[in-house]
């Protein structure tokens, strides 16, 4: 069944959340009207309305195809998502730099098409598989999901991707299999922090999961935001979101997905391993070293408003992942 888009409204009028929150209002209203029962769990994901000078990412062909088929997902209760500009011009990827600032300056030439990635390790199945062919039995839905930064900043990001599960499963993995072991694109050439004189990070960037955790449903990887391809400052094409932990576990611009035996040497825990443990859960009863993690700034933020609020243990999704830790010491496995 076809869908009506929400009507158009001039982008200089409303801010893209408002848009947003209106056109789940429209769908909400025609799902109570029970217009549309049958066709609720293939419901599209439409685009959404941005500010007119925010730039758009639309992914190649066979992406945008996907995209479009993707099912949307429900708002995180009572919170707003984080605009758009915020979510593409605030970011944290090293390879391109320190500053906050820096991705969104420096990525925009990033080459990810063709991209492929390669599956390895203890699997019935390796091998190398362009983006398009690793992603064809999986269907894209929206998933919105909190980002806890463990520098104590925070995000609402509607993220477009898969059950990293699935991937997993369709791999085969062996009887050794008890880690999941993610690999970051090494490319000094179109990556200027991998040349910069002042980075104190080995590369490639590696990140890593357990077993367990990798299979969790709320574990996915993400192609796409806020409807649209994934910008490259964001870790186009494809990168890891895992909502419980802190932002450094979600790795951007994956090439390697190697499942081991032994627990994986990841990049932050080996450059400071009294500072970011393999774990990463959010947890605000646990401080960094050198700041608390009892609190968290929401963004939008700025001086005069700050939006400072309480960080939730497992970044508020301990009903789902709690049960993963159970007789852990998460003081010691931080
Ligand atoms: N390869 C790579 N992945 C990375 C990083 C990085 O520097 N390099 N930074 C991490 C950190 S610290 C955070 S908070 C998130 C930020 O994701 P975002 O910029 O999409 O919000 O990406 C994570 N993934
Ligand atoms: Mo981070």
């Amino acid at each position: 069944m076809l869908i009506k888009q929400a009507p158009d409204i001039p982008s200089s009028e409303i801010t893209s959340e408002s848009v947003y929150r209106r056109r789940r209002q429209i769908l909400k209203a025609m799902l109570a009207g029970g217009a549309m029962m049958a066709a609720h769990p293939a419901m599209a994901l439409d685009r959404y309305a941005l500010e007119s000078d925010d730039k758009r990412y639309p992914g190649p062909d066979w992406l945008q195809t996907k995209l479009r088929a993707a099912k949307a997902g429900d708002p995180v209760t009572g919170e707003s998502l984080t605009p758009y500009t915020d979510v593409t011009g605030h970011n944290n990827f090293y390879e391109f730099g320190l500053g906050k600032e820096d991705p969104k300056a420096k990525a925009q030439n990033f080459n990810t098409d063709p991209w492929k990635v390669e599956i390895s390790g203890e699997v019935g199945k390796p091998g190398t598989y362009t983006l398009e062919d690793l992603l064809k039995p999986h269907a894209l839905e929206e998933r919105i999901y909190r980002l806890r930064c463990v520098e104590a900043w925070s995000m609402v990001i509607p993220w477009v991707g898969f059950p990293l599960g699935d991937l997993i499963k369709r791999f085969e993995p062996t009887g050794n299999a008890k880690y999941v072991e993610f690999t970051t694109l090494q490319d000094p050439a179109q990556m200027p922090g991998q040349r910069s004189f002042f980075s104190t990070l080995d590369w490639p960037y590696v990140e890593g999961l357990r077993m367990d955790e990798a299979m969790h449903p709320l574990a996915i990887l993400a192609v796409g935001v806020y409807g649209d391809a994934l910008p490259p400052q964001n870790g186009a094409p494809l990168r890891l979101v895992v909502p419980w932990k802190y932002g450094f576990k979600s790795i951007k611009s994956i090439v390697r997905i190697r499942l081991t035996e032994e627990m994986p040497k990841v990049t932050w825990n080996q450059t400071a391993p009294s500072e970011y443990g393999f774990y990463a859960n959010v947890n605000p009863k646990v401080d960094h070293p050198r700041w608390s993690q009892a609190t968290e700034r929401r963004l939008p933020s700025s001086l005069f408003s700050p939006h400072i609020i309480d960080t939730r243990m497992f970044n508020g999704y301990a009903d789902q992942v709690a049960h993963l830790y159970s007789g852990m010491d998460l003081r010691k496995w931080f």
